[in-house]
């Protein structure tokens, strides 16, 4: 088993300001950075074999949803999980699209310091703050949980409502907080669901946020087949010394760990018929 990486540098739905799209060649040299072991915490040596370079997207000629969603498709065609390289938090919807396609009964585990599940922010619907209103709406997952929340509004809770999402702020969240997943799991961390003291490279910082060492142990107790994840809102222009690049490789290592420990735990395969 071997776990896919698709940077996707888009950012072009960003409410506030833009970077997120020069995230992933800066993810990337530090995911491959002889200054760190190559070695996951879950036991895992990820040899740059173990991960499948699918680039960068170019963007440029046709719908860029269609051109994400497209890419996605292919890297997961032969049931590689995959982890994307955003960008901001939109692209989960294009991703999703291709994800719900091959396995139509995914869990999605989301940590944010936002719910991004605005019907529209500033009137755009394909908006960073709205992915999720767009995922829900179009039935592209079973569950939707949301770990890490500090930015809850009454419109929030009436699209909790409306689509049945389980939120979880971080105020209630620890270690061990029982989700009970079953079935294929997909992992959206936005950066800024850490607290800016870990991940000052953001475009919105949320202080009270969850350690590195809590979304590290969160993504560790997912015991069903992780089919994909992605880290977004990764902004350089905001990081302090690379801190939170550095951040970001290391939970792509813990997910592409944990990608292939529960892969090779449950023998699943997930081909196609
Ligand atoms: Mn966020």
């Amino acid at each position: 088993m071997n776990v896919c990486i698709l940077g996707i540098p888009h950012d072009a739905n960003s409410s506030h300001m833009r970077g997120a799209a020069e995230a992933p060649p800066l993810i990337r040299k530090e995911l491959f950075s002889d200054a760190y072991s190559p070695w996951t915490e879950s036991g895992i040596q990820l040899t740059r074999d173990r991960l499948i370079e699918r680039g960068d997207i170019a963007f440029g000629e046709g719908d860029d949803w269609d051109t994400i969603e497209a890419h996605v498709s292919a890297a997961i065609d032969d049931g590689s999980p995959l982890i994307s390289l955003g960008g901001d938090h939109a692209i989960a919807h294009p991703i999703l699209r291709a994800m719900h396609r091959r396995y139509p009964n995914i869990t999605i585990v989301h940590v944010d310091a936002h719910a991004d599940i605005y019907d529209a922010y500033q009137g755009n619907r394909r908006s960073h703050a709205s992915p999720f209103a767009r995922i829900m709406e179009e039935e592209l997952a079973s569950r939707l949980i949301q770990i890490g929340l500090r930015t809850i509004n009454d419109h929030h809770r009436d699209q909790f409502a409306r689509f049945g999402v389980e939120a979880i702020e971080a105020r209630h969240w620890h270690d061990g907080y029982p989700l009970e997943l079953s079935g294929p799991v997909y992992i959206s961390v936005d950066m800024d669901g850490l607290d800016p003291a870990f991940a000052p490279g953001v475009s919105h910082r949320e202080p009270g946020g969850l350690s590195t060492r809590t979304v590290i142990n969160l993504i560790q107790s997912i015991d069903q087949p992780i089919v994909g994840a992605d880290v977004v809102e990764y902004n350089p222009l905001c990081d302090l010394g690379n801190l939170t690049a550095t951040v970001a490789a290391k939970l792509v290592k813990e997910l592409a760990g944990m990608m292939i420990v529960n892969a090779e735990a449950t023998s699943l395969t997930f081909r196609l018929p």
